[in-house]
């Protein structure tokens, strides 16, 4: 009798008390723990869906109507936006964030120490159609569970041809009300308004969502804070390899036309995106590599917040 795929993932890649294959979602995902944190991994779209730090509740929003294997993207987690963030630069007939957040990623090492769980996944990006993208590069992405999330999405160009890459871990952080949290870390970044292209105004201060946002933060590597006064809690996240961060959240109007978000899922969620996007484009060269890193940990609400 042959091994269904989450049986033989589980033959090849399990790590007894630490990761295991799950179908959930109606999908076949990673369930990975580690000293009282878990986080769930589909391998569609390499999309972290769920992380749990040790003691603590879930860091991501989901939407309620989530399935794997309906050929779109999973709303919520972290879906990786690649090789190009937002519509194609030259083709609007193209998927926007690239092609590979609703693709089939494959596994290819699991590993559990005492410091922690890692798992890298890795897409094939030499049977690309040219017509879609005409470069050749390989991409792992690999998720690392110690007292913080760690997701890493390396791009090697692997062509003859050089690339100009912008890319994103497009991360949904759950939160308890969105008019009601605060986000710092971008005070005095300019930031391109993808509401008002012809705007490019400079942050004065913390963030406040009382309206549809979607905005571009340039030369931002700096650590975000989002303070949740509902939740008690405060989420970090660090980068590296990122000089741009977006800030979204659709709001009612947008968040209704986008179907996908349950009822008024818009409240429950913002986007902190560690980017390459607008200006911060990485162009590699036949050889060479970028790697995109973001950290994810959550701590107490302080006082000032
Ligand atoms: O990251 C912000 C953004 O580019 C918004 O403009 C909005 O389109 C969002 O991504 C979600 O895009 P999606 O294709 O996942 O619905």
């Amino acid at each position: 009798m042959a091994m269904t795929p989450v049986e033989a993932l589980n033959a090849g890649f399990a790590q007894s008390g630490a990761i295991r294959f799950e179908t959930r979602f109606d999908g076949p995902v990673a369930c990975l723990s580690h000293r009282g944190s878990t986080a769930i991994v589909a391998l569609q779209g390499a999309q972290v869906l769920s992380y749990v730090p040790a003691g603590g509740t879930e860091l991501l929003w989901l939407s309620p109507v989530a399935r794997l294997g309906t050929g779109k993207a999973v709303r919520g987690g972290i879906p990786v936006c690649w090789p190009w963030f937002g519509p194609h630069p030259e083709d609007g007939s193209k998927p926007a964030h690239g092609f590979v957040r609703a693709a089939l990623w494959h596994l290819t090492a699991t590993s559990a120490e005492h410091d922690g769980v890692r798992m890298v996944l890795d897409f094939d990006a030499t049977a690309i159609d040219p017509a879609l993208w005409p470069h050749q590069a390989g991409v792992t992405l690999s998720v690392e569970l110690r007292d913080k999330l760690k997701v890493t999405l390396e791009t090697v160009n692997t062509g003859s041809t050089e690339i100009a890459l912008t890319q994103a871990l497009h991360t949904y952080l759950a939160v308890g009300e969105v008019c009601d949290v605060v986000i710092s870390g971008l005070d005095g970044r300019r930031y391109i308004d993808q509401l008002d292209p012809s705007a490019a105004p400079v942050q004065s201060g913390p963030i406040r969502i009382a309206a549809e946002v979607d905005r571009i933060y340039q030369g931002s590597s700096d650590t975000v804070t989002v303070a949740d006064p509902s939740l008690k809690r405060t989420i970090q996240i660090a980068k590296a390899g990122s000089a741009s961060t977006v800030v979204w959240n659709p709001w009612t109007v947008k968040g209704a036309r986008l179907g996908d978000l349950g009822a008024d899922g818009y409240r429950h969620f913002v986007c902190i995106e560690t980017a390459n996007a607008g200006a911060d484009i990485k162009t590699l060269r036949p050889g060479a590599r970028h790697s995109l890193m973001q950290e994810l940990s959550t701590g107490p609400l302080l006082k000032s917040a």
